[in-house]
């Protein structure tokens, strides 16, 4: 087994790919415009017809869509296909407001999985692994994207869902998992239990991991190869543009690979609207020209993210997204300045003696914001003397410092004393939204 899934299509010339991007743009527009009149009143306000786009050129002159047009249209306001023609809804996870659904037709079943095994190639996977998926399965599409992709690579697969960590684990061993696929703070903790269940990597058969789903630092990809023995590769998507497999890591891990057959990026001054050339950091839009029943045209993810184009040295053409740093609406504005948890976690993964286990809790006293973030302390550092507990929070505060440019309060707590999490990490509290 090679280690493209479509060598064809990941390694395409820009030139054809871009060819192939016009003509699926092309047929999705008139496909939106004849059967989505909620899409079609926003061209129309926009003065754009069918016949203005021609090609990848012209995507700039249609309207965006945003996450309160899915509200707004909820449920059924941006469905292309009649239901009878769909197989499967998926939900976002979103805790504010209504939830985001998603249809899918049996093609976009396949076109999805066929985004997801490309990742599980790409991690090295074929069809002698045993793939174990501990993402929710459900409404939420990691379990289930995950899932398909793996049968689709012809893996052994292992349906576990997440949660009750013990036997997650008991499997891994008894069944010889070599795949593990879950969130990032998920792997974390199957990681720390693998050692509290007094096991090594060397007891696990696992080479790879597929995480994603929420933000993760390099330096947490760094704590959770050495405690599962594995490489560990991010996936990105998200429900509103089928779910995970959007964009995947390659060997090289220099950022995502975009599956540019299906979905279109641009990166967008967020305040503007304008689009920003390659190399520019600013908020991530997907058009998806292959999808049938949920076709998001210029849908705004609120990921704050970087496209970089050129050939990655693993063969494949199709253009990179660096990890992304956070949703713009994640973005906390602490004392008016702006700060991602992923600077945060950043910072804490480089010191010794502290876990991947943080919370930053941001409150309001007197007109001002309070800033804190509690960590837990390695079991070693926890039978430390108080004053070398002292010495490591100004260290932390410090470094915060520096990096954020405000000050944090730094909270240094017990092992294990922070919420575990099975699915996506909560890590804010922000007890201002109770106050306003
Ligand atoms: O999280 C789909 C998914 C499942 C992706 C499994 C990867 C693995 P949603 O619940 O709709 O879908 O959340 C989508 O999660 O807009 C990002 O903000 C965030 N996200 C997803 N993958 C990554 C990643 C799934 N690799 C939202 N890095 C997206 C950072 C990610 N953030």
């Amino acid at each position: 087994m090679g280690k493209y899934w479509n060598e064809k299509i990941e390694c395409m010339e820009r030139e054809e790919m871009l060819a192939l991007q016009s003509q699926r743009l092309v047929k999705q527009v008139r496909h939106v415009w004849d059967n989505v009149p909620y899409y079609r009143k926003k061209m129309e306000e926009k003065g754009v017809t069918p016949q203005d786009i021609k090609g990848v050129e012209d995507l700039y002159k249609l309207p965006f869509l945003s996450k309160a047009d899915l509200r707004d249209a909820y449920p059924y306001g941006l469905l292309a296909k009649p239901l009878s023609d769909c197989v499967r809804i998926h939900s976002t996870s979103g805790t504010t407001g209504k939830r985001v659904v998603a249809f899918y037709t049996q093609n976009d079943v396949d076109m999805w999985e066929d985004c997801v095994a490309r990742a599980i190639t790409a991690a090295g996977g074929t069809k002698d692994d045993v793939c174990q998926v501990a993402y929710g399965y459900g409404l939420f599409t990691g379990g289930a994207g995950l899932h398909g992709g793996s049968h689709k690579v012809g893996c052994l697969t292992l349906p576990m869902s997440s949660g009750n960590t013990e036997r997650q684990i008991q499997f891994m061993q008894d069944l010889g998992a070599t795949i593990l696929c879950c969130t990032p703070s998920y792997a974390a903790y199957i990681g720390e239990t693998v050692k509290k269940m007094g096991l090594t990597p060397d007891d696990l058969k696992l080479k790879a991991g597929i995480f994603g789903a929420e933000p993760w630092t390099e330096e947490m990809r760094q704590q959770i190869q050495a405690s599962l023995g594995i490489k560990a590769y991010d996936i990105y998507g998200l429900t509103e543009s089928s779910g995970p497999g959007v964009a995947f890591e390659c060997q090289c891990q220099h950022g995502m690979h975009i599956n540019e057959d299906n979905f279109i990026a641009e990166i967008i001054d967020p305040e503007t609207g304008e689009v920003l050339p390659d190399g520019e950091k600013g908020e991530l839009v997907f058009t998806s020209i292959t999808k049938e029943a949920f076709p998001l045209l210029r849908y705004r993810t609120r990921d704050i993210c970087v496209l970089t184009r050129g050939k990655c040295e693993c063969g494949r053409t199709l253009v990179r997204m660096a990890k992304p740093m956070g949703r713009s609406d994640d973005m906390l504005i602490i004392r008016g300045v702006n700060v991602f948890p992923s600077q945060i976690e950043s910072v804490l993964l480089k010191m010794h003696n502290v876990s991947p286990n943080y919370q930053i809790v941001v409150g309001r006293e007197n007109n001002t914001d309070t800033f804190e973030v509690r960590v837990e302390i390695t079991e070693e550092m926890f039978n430390d003397t108080i004053r070398s507990i002292e010495e490591l929070e100004k260290k932390i505060s410090q470094e915060m410092l520096s990096v954020l440019g405000i000050k944090a309060k730094i909270r240094l707590v017990e092992p294990n004393s922070i919420p575990r999490s099975e699915g996506k990490a909560v890590r804010v509290i922000d007890n201002r939204k109770l106050l306003d």
